[in-house]
């Protein structure tokens, strides 16, 4: 608490010293010039637009980050830049489109690293800049060499990559191996007990969800039907470490506990920490408390969940006298599914919730639904309360950050510094974005969509969401149009035009 506010005098003396002084010809230089708040990055995993109360939900109450949405700046126009999860965290964290590597598409739990150990990166960036960086939650971006030996060192991953800290689960909740990574070690692992991983076959005499449904307390719509975790089934095969295995009810207790732990024990220094939580992607498990907790089933109730761990992570800042110093960027990593692979009453309890906002698709989709998501900037004190209709995209942080600390972001061309419209202080924010879903991409440009025709189903109809995917081109004004009801490309074909040539030219095709 005194120290936070100690910082917090010292840099309002420093500022009012500053404004009294006859105009700078100069820039200031040295420590003092520059700002260092903590940045957390709060991370959802298939969050849709519209599943918060503060961007529209009435069915969900998410009272918590509707706070920070009235606190700060609620962006109307913000992207991740991929309809799944790998690319978007991979965009994210390194400033790059991820269509440029061919390897950010979703990936199994024993995937290797797809970020290059000498590629900027975010927290690379932060510590260049004085931060302590941590991370602590999903991963999925794959580690080690493509021999991850789960009993050893498992490495390269976050460590490598400039996080000083890192508590993780490697993939997915749905995805083997269900433990925890501490620093590149499997958390609470028995010696005696070794983990083995395998995405190619099962391991002689142990259960499966396809051969031994009576083993399991959930049951798999679609893929899912692998080795067996707390009665989940899940994708992969996995035998051992059963010691270190985690508890999927107690996972987002788990999280915040690391999360406070790390705050405390960096509260003393600039910290940048990356806090992606799991919910509410599959498999939705909510803490007994908070069972029933919506009235919409289990996806609403991780939701609820999501939003109190929120809540009380936000009082430890609190607490720590952190708020003022603090600057939260509160996003997820792509639009909503309901079924996304297990029976857990997602559609049927439903009600009259709109996870996507009204926007059309979801996850997996090059409509709007896919890659629209909530996007918040709270800074207590010194950002403006506000709505924002710039065009916000989670891959311009790297560019704006390094803005915030004059550093040059030349290395990371994709990135755009946006940092005027991230603090409320410009309504202008990109001009155009490439967005991606399943390795197919689209652009969107002022108050205009142009998707490419697209070979492949209209409909993935397992997880009932349209995927964009048409024979001819798709223009949609999204500003008059929310729902991309009413394809304009034979009204409008100059426009049409002038849309294409801007994304082949910005694809490099
Ligand atoms: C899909 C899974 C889905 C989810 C997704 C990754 C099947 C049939 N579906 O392959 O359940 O795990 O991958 O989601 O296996 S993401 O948010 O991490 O991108
Ligand atoms: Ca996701």
């Amino acid at each position: 608490m005194k120290r936070g506010l100690l910082k917090h005098l010292l840099v309002s003396v420093l500022a009012v010293g500053l404004s009294c002084k006859p105009k700078p010809k100069e820039k200031e230089v040295g420590e003092e010039a520059v700002q260092r708040p903590n940045i957390v990055v709060i991370y959802m995993d298939d969050l849709g637009y519209g599943d918060i109360g503060a961007y529209g939900a009435t069915e969900l109450k998410t009272p918590n980050i509707d706070k920070l949405a009235e606190g700060g700046i609620r962006f109307t126009s913000g992207y991740a830049t991929s309809a799944t999860c790998t690319p978007s965290r991979y965009a994210l964290l390194t400033g790059q489109y991820p269509w440029r590597r061919k390897e950010a598409r979703i990936l199994p739990g024993t995937a290797p690293l797809i970020i290059d150990t000498d590629q900027p990166t975010l927290p690379k960036l932060l510590k260049k800049n004085g931060y302590h960086t941590g991370i602590v939650g999903k991963w999925h971006l794959g580690l080690g060499d493509g021999h991850v030996d789960w009993n050893k060192e498992i490495a390269p991953g976050p460590n490598q990559l400039g996080f000083d800290y890192s508590y993780i689960l490697a993939a997915t909740q749905d995805r083997v191996p269900t433990v925890y990574i501490d620093n590149g070690k499997v958390d609470n692992l028995d010696p005696n007990d070794p983990i083995e991983v395998s995405y190619k076959k099962n391991f002689e005499g142990e259960p499966t969800g396809k051969d031994n449904p009576e083993l399991t307390t959930m049951k798999w719509h679609h893929g899912h039907n692998q080795s067996i975790v707390n009665g989940i089934p899940r994708i992969g095969y996995m035998k051992g470490g059963k010691a270190a295995r985690w508890k999927d009810v107690d996972m987002a207790d788990h999280f915040l506990e690391k999360a406070k732990a790390y705050v405390n024990e960096h509260k003393g220094e600039p910290f940048f920490l990356y806090y992606a939580l799991q919910q509410p992607h599959v498999p939705r498990t909510p803490h007994p408390r908070f069972v029933g907790a919506s009235g919409l089933g289990p996806r609403g109730d991780v939701i609820v969940e999501a939003d109190w761990v929120i809540g009380e992570f936000l009082k430890e800042l609190d607490k720590n006298g952190l708020m003022e110093n603090t600057l939260i960027i509160f996003s997820s990593d792509n639009g909503p599914v309901l079924n996304d692979g297990y029976y857990d009453e997602a559609v049927e309890k439903l009600g009259s919730h709109t996870p996507t906002g009204g926007l059309r698709g979801g996850k997996y989709s090059l409509f709007e639904a896919g890659t629209r998501v909530p996007f918040i900037v709270y800074w207590k004190g010194k950002v403006e309360p506000q709505v924002s209709d710039a065009m916000v995209c989670q891959l311009d942080l790297y560019a704006s950050l390094a803005a915030m600390f004059d550093t040059d972001a030349t290395d990371v061309p994709d990135s755009e510094n946006i940092l005027p419209a991230l603090l409320g202080e410009s309504d202008t924010g990109r001009e155009n974005l490439i967005v991606e879903a399943t390795g197919r991409t689209a652009l969107r440009q002022g108050d205009w969509a142009l998707i490419p025709p697209y070979k492949g189903a209209a409909i993935n109809t397992q997880v009932n969401i349209e995927l964009g995917n048409a024979e001819e081109y798709q223009l949609y004004n999204i500003k008059e149009d929310w729902g991309q009801q009413e394809n304009l490309a034979e009204t409008y074909p100059e426009k049409l035009q002038e849309l294409i040539e801007v994304y082949e030219k910005l694809r490099g095709k």
